[in-house]
């Protein structure tokens, strides 16, 4: 929009009151100022979408394709007037009808199209393209019901279907539809579009693929439906329950189906804009967002070789240059790998296509670690995207050394110019302009606005880190968040926390590597201690927010123990003053939004060398909470960024750690029985006052884990972690230093925009 002016947006924004009058009328057939807030949120949504249409879209030569099986949108309605830049005019219109903006987004449903970090950055990359004015698609799937709904029940998550898409949403229906082959069975998809609208800048669409023939009615009790009927079901769910066979063959037609629409679409506007397939590459660029999309390569080499006469080496030349894949783990069990006979039964088109990949690998390389095909004849997907793709990243500087020289290290030593580091990001738009508009408020009367487009000016925040009068207004700013919390948590989880106590916040993906189980015992361990009359000065509030996969069994023991912490401590006359525990149901981008701004301590303690990057590290730093983590993913370079005194790193180093797993020398016994804390807090998992109010076998399998197993170390690094989370408490005591330490983080966290994120994308890797 810089270049050119808006000018139909424009038009439309000069005459929005009479815009909202003649919706309303056209919808409910009355005037604005008589409808309920919740029709008053259709009309807006319906006035934004038309803003939208009128907006530029942003185009060039060359496009990038953001594939994923995520994109974790979290509600449109803020993000998008802030973008448009409407707010306030909006807000004001809005009231003139007696109408109140901010009470329109509680009407408004969450998607759930995404799970957590991934499908977050998937977002964040989206509303960034947009910002920086990059030609930009995103391609994913409408799942119906998204991830689950989670609720708790008995001290136990149950999934619920979540029912996000109504009459009127952000989905715009198009008139695109295409065949899908699974081998002989073909399916019809329709595409559904949300436009994104960048900030103070054009639009781009988020394509969002749909099973034409897609049955809700399927879906009988909870999440459960028949995973056979592929031509009803495939855009129903996220990561549909895949601990037995048919689970794991539905997730690959989800995949191919996302990726048959995809390439059809990219090959569709090739062809509408009469480029030369052979030059496919100098018009597309496809981003792999993890393996989940990986099927996209033999796709594409596929419709070259069969359809437009390409011989295979020309194919597979053209989109080796067209594909790029990023990496987000080094998890072994979270690097896909599919039997081939899966592969057979759902696309069997493919096979000999990776086949023919697999076996130009082999004849090249003896190594067994590069393979394609396994001894075992299973796919493995990521080998797919380095051999068959331009460029590999991970998503952090310590993840992308560990790739390097560990994890990845045979491809590496055949492809080192392929491999590079971006570092993810974070976009400000959403995690402080509408998370935290007082912070952003108080950072424009001190800096100007200019730290809105480029985030690296809020380093000149750092010269009021001893005014003592913009300190207090964060401190203000801080209390009034957390009294905000502590209000919704009251109406929503039944809670009553005090806000004039520490917020201790862990919110992420429920996984053992993440341990979420570490900080239950460090719960324990203080509990413990005010009982035994040590009490802390100031009250302590640990918060968490977690959905865990529905058969990852573990999982869901540490729910289960985290609920039976929350009902022990906040019920306990000695100890109830003093702290509390409260995990929130159905954690998703909205709590984030309000969990995130009232966080003192921010949680991000994964095992080093487990946690790829981070990402909701970044969120806590940009709205003034202290990190207490590891020297994992990208805590590292917070820690490089704001230096030892302004953040909180315990813990055994990612070498070590890698170390330990490769002389395989970590016995937890031996941590348990050589440490009276550690088997205190261990053993009051199974003792009577847990037992009184938990179950027995979710109780007794979590401590069985812990003391016959713990892969990922939580005793290796409990007392130290103790000893860290003692030391920020304390910290906490002296305010002087703690809200210096909270400016120092925001002025320091520019760094973590995801346009500069995507600016690094585009000078490295696409080139638009
Ligand atoms: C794989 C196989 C079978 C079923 C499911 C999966 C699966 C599903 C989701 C594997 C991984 C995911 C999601 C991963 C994810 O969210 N990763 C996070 O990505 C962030 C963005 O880069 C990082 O910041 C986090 O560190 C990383 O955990």
């Amino acid at each position: 929009m810089s270049a050119q002016t808006n000018l139909q947006k424009d038009i439309l924004v000069m005459n929005m009151d009479k815009q909202l009058e003649e919706i309303s009328l056209e919808m409910f057939g009355k005037e604005a100022a008589n409808l309920t807030d919740e029709e008053t949120y259709y009309v807006v949504l319906i006035l934004v979408k038309r803003l939208m249409t009128a907006s530029n879209t942003n185009q060039g030569e060359k496009k990038i394709y953001y594939i994923s099986a995520e994109f974790l949108i979290g509600k449109l309605l803020m993000n998008n007037i802030t973008n448009l830049g409407i707010y306030d005019f909006l807000e004001g219109v809005l009231a003139s009808k007696g109408k109140n903006l901010a009470a329109l987004e509680e009407i408004e449903p969450e998607p759930s199209l995404g799970n957590g970090g991934l499908g977050r950055l998937a977002a964040c990359f989206m509303d960034s393209i947009a910002t920086l004015g990059l030609p930009g698609e995103g391609i994913g799937l409408n799942y119906h019901f998204g991830l689950f709904k989670q609720a708790f029940k008995d001290r136990l998550q149950v999934a619920q279907k979540n029912e996000w898409i109504e009459k009127n949403s952000w989905l715009t229906k198009t008139g695109i539809s295409f065949d899908v082959y699974f081998g002989e069975r073909k399916v019809t998809s329709r595409l559904y579009d949300i436009d994104v609208v960048g900030y103070d800048n054009g639009v781009n669409k988020l394509r969002l693929f749909d099973l034409e023939s897609v049955d809700e009615s399927l879906v009988k009790e909870g999440i459960l439906f028949d995973k056979e009927q592929i031509d009803k079901n495939l855009t129903l769910f996220l990561y549909p329950d895949d601990s037995d066979e048919a689970g794991n063959l539905l997730r690959i037609y989800q995949q191919y189906f996302m990726v048959s629409n995809g390439a059809q679409l990219i090959l569709r506007e090739m062809k509408e804009k009469k480029y030369d397939l052979r030059k496919l590459y100098e018009h597309t660029v496809i981003q792999i967002n993890d393996t989940h999309p990986t099927l996209i390569i033999p796709e594409l080499i596929r419709i070259l070789v069969e359809d437009k006469a390409f011989t295979m080496d020309e194919a597979i030349e053209v989109v080796s240059k067209t594909c790029a894949y990023t990496n987000h783990t080094i998890l072994a069990e979270a690097l896909e790998k599919w039997p081939l006979r899966y592969l057979e039964e759902v696309v069997p088109q493919l096979v000999p296509i990776i086949k023919e990949l697999d076996s130009r690998i082999k004849a090249r390389y003896d190594d067994p670690a590069v393979q394609i095909i396994d001894r075992d004849d299973r796919v493995h997907m990521a080998h797919i995207d380095i051999h068959y793709g331009f460029s590999v990243n991970g998503v952090a500087a310590i993840h992308t050394e560990i790739l390097k020289n560990t994890e990845l290290n045979a491809f590496y030593r055949l492809y080192p110019q392929k491999f590079n580091n971006k570092t993810n990001g974070i976009t400000f738009r959403r995690w402080l302009l509408c998370c935290n508009r007082e912070l952003t408020a108080l950072i424009q009367k001190n800096i100007g606005p200019g730290f809105k487009k480029n985030a690296m000016e809020l380093e000149r925040l750092l010269v009021y880190r001893d005014d003592e009068a913009l300190l207090d207004q964060l401190a203000e700013i801080k209390r009034k968040k957390k009294q905000e919390l502590a209000a919704y948590i009251r109406e929503h989880e039944g809670e009553e926390i005090n806000p004039e106590s520490i917020f201790d916040i862990q919110i992420k993906r429920l996984h053992e590597y993440k341990r979420q189980q570490m900080n239950a015992l460090y719960i324990i361990h203080k509990y413990l201690e005010i009982k035994r009359g040590k009490k802390p000065r100031t009250p302590i509030t640990f918060l968490f927010g977690a959905k865990a996969a529905p058969a990852y069994v573990i999982a869901q023991d540490i729910i289960h123990l985290l609920l039976v912490l929350q009902e022990i401590v906040n019920h306990d006359p000695q100890v109830k003053d003093h702290m509390k525990v409260v995990m929130v149901q159905n954690y998703n981008v909205s709590y984030a939004e309000r969990l995130i701004p009232a966080c003192d301590i921010s949680e991000q303690i994964s095992l080093a060398s487990k946690e790829a990057s981070g990402t909701g590290n970044m969120k806590f730093m940009l709205n003034g909470a202290i990190t207490l983590g590891t020297a994992d993913g990208a805590n590292v370079e917070i820690h490089d960024l704001v230096g030892d005194d302004n953040i909180y790193i315990f813990g055994e180093n990612a070498q070590k750690v890698i170390e330990h797993y490769k002389k395989a020398d970590y016995v937890s016994k031996d941590y348990y029985d050589k440490s009276p804390v550690i088997r205190e807090a261990v053993d009051f998992i199974m003792g009577k006052e847990a037992l009184a109010v938990g179950h027995r076998e979710n109780l007794e399998r979590l401590q069985h884990e812990l003391l016959s197993k713990d892969w990922f170390m939580t005793l290796l690094d409990f007392e130290d972690y103790i000893a860290a989370k003692e030391r920020a408490f304390e910290d906490y005591e002296n305010q002087e230093k703690w809200r210096r330490m909270m400016l120092t983080n925001i002025a320091k966290a520019g760094f973590f925009s995801s346009d500069r994120t995507i600016a690094e994308y585009n000078q490295d890797i696409w080139k638009l």
